[in-house]
């Protein structure tokens, strides 16, 4: 069985979300963090970097969260993705981790970079339901998550980008989100 590495409130959720979705079993191997097991030999070996999540699918090793996401999009997704597809996944994935993550984590970026990409979401969704169109994909997991953590873990006013709200709202309200980020509280 797949075996998902992390723990809870950690990034280790956005994957867990995409595999609820997904419906693939997998076993959650929750790492004791503030002992700092994530950083004994035994997960070394899978992620050397130290850092959660990480996956174990058969022989296969993997970490870096968007990564995941989109081998598990390539592999256990029901619908054959195109390379258009697959270039627009690898676009919001990259993005939600390069360049939207640091803009809302990082306080010192929000001020100055936060309307600069919160304006144009706001506008793609208010013309589509979700980012790449009508259906919703791994693209909504790897930027979602990244806002959905904004009320969990932040107090920022997104009351100017009414669409990104709703949007997030209507994440919130998947089954597969409340088992897994929407637990938080
Ligand atoms: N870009 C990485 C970030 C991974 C990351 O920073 N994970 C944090 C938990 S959210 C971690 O493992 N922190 C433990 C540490 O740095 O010691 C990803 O998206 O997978």
């Amino acid at each position: 069985m797949l075996k998902l590495y992390g723990n809870a409130r950690t990034r280790a959720s956005i994957v867990q979300w995409y595999l609820e979705e997904l419906e693939i079993p997998y076993e959650f191997v929750k790492l004791d963090m503030p002992a700092g097991e994530h950083r004994q030999p035994e997960f070394l070996a899978i992620n050397p970097m130290g850092k959660v999540p990480a996956i174990v699918d058969g022989d296969f090793q993997l970490w870096e969260s968007g990564a995941i996401l989109l081998y598990l999009a390539d592999k256990y997704s029901k619908k054959t993705i195109s390379p258009e597809e697959r270039g627009e996944y690898s676009q919001w994935s990259l993005f939600a981790n390069a360049t939207l993550a640091p803009v809302i984590f990082v306080e010192a970026n929000r001020e100055k970079e936060m309307p600069r990409l919160m304006k144009p979401l706001n506008e793609i969704l208010g013309r589509q339901p979700f980012l790449v169109g009508k259906e919703f994909t791994v693209a909504d997991v790897a930027v979602g998550s990244v806002l959905s953590f904004i009320p969990i873990m932040l107090k920022l006013d997104l009351s100017e980008y009414p669409n990104v709200t709703n949007y997030m709202k209507k994440l919130a309200e998947r089954p597969a989100f409340q088992k897994t980020i929407g637990s938080f509280g």
